[in-house]
């Protein structure tokens, strides 16, 4: 019976240092941008969960409901695999669909978010105590590797969520293929990808009616305010969301409402009213769009399933 989680630590040792240089390239560039790896403090972490149970984010009730039905399918494609690898597990809820149908010997979470990854790899480790639970605290968007004594013949990660969409499409392709090599050989990919459709559903999901994503999106320059001592004006920005139908992605932007100066240390970062800081591009696929993409990543695109209404895909890509 195995109770404890083992902890992995991976992260860069210098994250406030690397956080304050990203944040002062991101302010100095033309447009300003920051990126999106940088909403998941604690606060930002439950705020996510929150917009997952939003009634416009249907990207989680539908993901679910697929990887439900889906279990044994799954099961039998993926096999009696000794290592499932979840890539920004969060607060662990979707693999939970999976774990009685798969029955992996050892599941690792990797998260950039440390307390959130503990909590969660801890509950899971308590609902199910035939798991071996380990916890690997990294950036995996900027490196990826197994810890050591966690080497393994097959392993399956599973990348849910279409977080993969929070990456440019050449990105993405590399960060597949990045991970195609980081995994033993033989092993697998069962990945969410959110799917194109209808405008106004995209966008509604974007803009949900109780503003949570808007506190999400409004929860980074709180973030430079609390851990870099920025000096900002939070009430001075808006949340914008919107399809951007040419790059088939929602984009979002935080609006300055007037002329303003955001301060870091000595650095002064003036904005114009109007002005857009760019946080987050969440693209979307066609199912043949993104089979596309997994080739040219080096992966074969074994299986995928969606719901009736193709909201949502899930594909298993073999290695
Ligand atoms: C984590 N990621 C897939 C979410 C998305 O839909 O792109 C993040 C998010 N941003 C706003 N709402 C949710």
């Amino acid at each position: 019976m195995t109770l404890a989680v083992r902890f992995h630590d991976q992260h860069e040792a210098e994250t406030r240092a690397s956080f304050r240089d990203a944040v002062i390239a991101g302010l100095s560039a033309e447009p300003k941008s920051l990126s999106p790896k940088f909403f998941y403090d604690r606060r930002g972490s439950q705020l996510f969960e929150r917009i997952c149970r939003q009634p416009e984010y249907y990207l989680t009730r539908t993901e679910e409901h697929i990887l439900a039905e889906a279990a044994a399918e799954i099961a039998a494609i993926v096999g009696p695999e000794s290592l499932l690898v979840e890539l920004g597990s969060g607060a662990s809820r979707k693999v939970r669909l999976l774990l009685e149908a798969v029955r992996p010997s050892r599941y690792l979470g990797v998260d950039i978010s440390r307390d959130f990854l503990l909590e969660s790899t801890r509950r899971l480790a308590a609902d199910y105590p035939w798991l071996e639970v380990h916890a690997v605290w990294a950036d995996f968007s900027q490196r990826l590797s197994l810890p050591e004594g966690v080497e393994s013949r097959r392993a399956v990660a599973f990348f849910p969520g279409s977080s993969i969409g929070n990456f440019e499409p050449p990105a993405a392709r590399a960060f597949l293929a990045d991970l195609r090599r980081v995994l033993p050989g033989g092993s697998g990919v069962l990945i969410g990808v959110d799917l194109i459709k209808d405008r106004a559903v995209l966008e509604a999901a974007y803009n949900d009616a109780a503003g949570v994503t808007a506190e999400f999106n409004l929860n980074l320059l709180e973030r430079l305010r609390h851990e870099l001592g920025a000096e900002v004006d939070v009430a001075g920005f808006r949340h914008l969301a919107f399809y951007h139908e040419a790059a088939s992605r929602i984009e979002m932007h935080l609006v300055s409402q007037r002329e303003q100066v955001i301060r870091l240390g000595e650095q002064q970062f003036p904005l114009a009213s109007g002005e857009m800081l760019h946080t987050e591009n969440s693209c979307k696929y066609s199912v043949e769009g993104f089979q596309a993409l997994a080739r040219q990543a080096g992966y074969v695109p074994t299986a995928v399933w969606t719901d009736t209404r193709r909201m949502f895909s899930v594909h298993y890509l073999s290695s």
